[in-house]
């Protein structure tokens, strides 16, 4: 069974490793890139890195994000010479950084470059950039344009969010590994991500819905459970762009482009509103609270059509 999942964040990759975790399964993890920032001279890629460190077992699975038990040496130093240190970067995920740069600078792609990490870090799982071309996410604020990185971080997504736009989007590609990866997929899932800043970039790429499209099941999962997110800003920042915040509110912003759409089973008075958007409701527990819930969802998904 080929599985192409499209991430970005905490859900996204909390699904990949529950895929990641099933024999019969040959995962494509189709990764946001949109997020990626410049730091010290190198090229950081947050959700790639989520998901090579969740899938190798190396995540600090509390904060979500770089090397459990990471040291701090570097980051000290950085800010002795007056370096920006609003990004918390630890000396292990300093390496994973200086090596993709390094890849980088060589002409290596960034799909090529991820290949080869998660090579060495003993990954079975495809890892896929969504693009090798350089876009970068901007959120819209009272306080003026933010990169995705300085408004989530540096202003801890405090300033109240009136559009997003995509910078480079209209001249980049999906790789040649990625429509080829939903092209084989018996199976497409957009997993929990954040709709707007997470798998909006994905799908904003030119040909991707087209792909997409292309797959007879394409299974999306809702990261609004109870009208909240689990994690991160995606309910006030759907909230703030006009969009509804609950499970419905996300199937109809992905419209057409799925053909079921799972909803936690708190959400279960929203199946009738979702199935009269033309997509089937799906009622399952979709919270992951442990490595045992990831797989146990994963292979309902697989069950799905
Ligand atoms: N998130 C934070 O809230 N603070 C940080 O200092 C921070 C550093 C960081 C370093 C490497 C990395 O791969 C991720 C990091 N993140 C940090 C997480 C990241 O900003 C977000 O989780 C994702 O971009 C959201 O998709």
């Amino acid at each position: 069974m080929k599985v192409a999942l499209m991430a970005g964040g905490t859900g996204g990759t909390k699904l990949a490793h529950g895929f990641s975790m099933l024999d019969d399964v040959e995962l494509s993890v189709i990764v946001n890139v949109a997020d990626d920032l410049e730091l010290h001279g190198l090229h950081v890629s947050p959700d790639i890195d989520a998901v090579l460190y969740t899938l190798a077992g190396l995540i600090d699975s509390q904060r979500g994000w770089g090397v459990a038990n990471d040291t701090y040496t570097a980051h000290a130093m950085f800010a002795r010479y007056g370096e920006p240190i609003w990004f918390t970067l630890g000396d292990a995920d300093l390496a994973t950084h200086a090596t993709r740069t390094r890849l980088l600078s060589e002409g290596t792609s960034l799909t090529d470059a991820t290949a080869s990490m998660a090579a060495a870090l003993g990954l079975r799982s495809r890892i896929l950039p969504a693009t090798d071309d350089r876009c970068r996410t901007v959120i819209l604020t009272d306080d003026g344009p933010l990169e995705f990185q300085e408004y989530f971080v540096r202003h801890r997504q405090e300033p109240e969010v009136r559009g997003v736009r995509i910078d480079g989007i209209d001249d980049a590609r999906p790789t040649p590994s990625v429509i080829a990866a939903i092209r084989q997929a018996d199976l497409l899932v957009i997993g929990p991500s954040n709709p707007v800043v997470s798998i909006g970039p994905m799908l904003a790429l030119p040909g991707m819905r087209e792909a997409i499209l292309g797959v007879p099941r394409r299974v999306g999962v809702s990261p609004i459970i109870g009208g909240q997110a689990l994690k991160g800003p995606a309910a006030r920042m759907l909230d703030s762009l006009g969009h509804e915040v609950s499970a419905a509110g996300v199937a109809r912003i992905y419209g057409d482009l799925l053909s079921h759409w799972v909803v936690d089973m708190t959400d279960a008075e929203l199946a009738p509103r979702i199935g009269a958007m033309g997509v089937e409701p799906i009622l399952l527990d979709a919270i992951m609270r442990t490595d045992a819930d990831r797989a146990r969802l994963a292979g309902e998904l697989i069950g799905i059509g």
